[in-house]
């Protein structure tokens, strides 16, 4: 992954902080010609995975075997194993923190995906994320194991954008955009589609065939902080039906006193009076 863009806070790391991120496509006849034209209607990403989390836990990385969640979202795009593997690592306290779940965006039609917030607080301070190459046999995209911490300053980064590659779960074997292909036997590591890596045929490579351009850009940016996130996190966990962000906001404001500016108090209110998309609010939180 390339750090495309970062600014830093003044939010002290011993805060909790939301980032609302967007997902734009990279992926394109223009930027990845190969086989485009076959899945030019269906080429999508499927719903991404947004996982905070601690130096103990990791959704997936280079070199690692992907877990049986992992090789569920690369080959086909579902979810529910993932959810609980982190959910289990939650209720174990292994390090997995609050997961997001998007829908699925399509290359041809949709605009760029604006994820609810996720919150990364001082126990949980790492951001993973995966979606699926779809169509394809076992290819993703996403980050791993990023810090939004400027480290010198021990503060939080205001925004950071994020270019992201293909990666090969290692689990399927196939060389095009097809989902029915046989598994990989005894899997491999996680790997990086590369010039050096990909099928013979070409696939992914850019126009000019030298090398393999990132698929996604992933852009966060700071919508609130507290020192209260791990309430909120208890609290979503007790209510996980439908509870708004703001009746959440809410709660966590009346359980006990914060220390926000009251500037922040302004925009913390706002943000409580509405339900809607975080993009309508990130220009005032921001
Ligand atoms: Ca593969």
């Amino acid at each position: 992954m390339d750090i495309l863009q970062i600014v830093s806070s003044n939010v002290p790391t011993s805060h909790s902080v939301a980032y609302s991120c967007v997902l734009t496509n990279k992926w394109s006849m223009a930027t990845h010609p190969f086989d485009y034209a076959n899945i030019s209607g269906s080429a999508h990403w499927t719903s991404p995975v947004l996982v905070a989390h601690s130096t103990s836990y990791e959704l997936w990385s280079p070199g690692k075997l992907a877990s049986p969640g992992v090789e569920n979202v690369a080959e086909t795009g579902v979810t529910s194993m993932l959810r609980q593997e982190s959910g289990v690592s939650q209720t174990k306290g292994t390090g997995a923190g609050e997961l997001i779940i998007g829908r699925d965006q399509f290359n041809a039609i949709d605009p760029p995906e604006v994820f609810d917030p996720i919150l990364l607080t001082p126990d949980f301070p790492l951001l993973s994320t995966i979606s699926m190459v779809a169509p394809s046999p076992d290819w993703f995209t996403g980050m791993y194991n990023f810090s939004p911490i400027n480290m010198a300053q021990q503060v939080w980064y205001q925004s950071f954008e994020i270019a992201t590659y293909p990666w090969d779960a290692g689990t399927e074997q196939g060389e095009t955009y097809s989902i029915n292909n046989d598994p990989e036997n005894p899997h491999h590591p996680i790997s990086r589609l590369t010039k050096e890596t990909i099928p013979s045929n070409g696939i992914i490579l850019d126009p000019s065939g030298t090398e393999v351009l990132h698929m996604a850009v992933w852009n966060c940016v700071l919508e609130t902080a507290n020192h209260l996130g791990g309430s909120r996190a208890l609290l979503k966990e007790e209510a996980p039906t439908e509870a708004p962000r703001g009746v959440r906001g809410l709660a966590v404001k009346s359980s006990s006193p914060t220390n926000l500016s009251p500037g922040e108090e302004v925009r913390s209110l706002l943000k409580t009076l509405s339900t809607h998309a975080p993009s309508d609010l990130r220009g005032l939180a921001v």
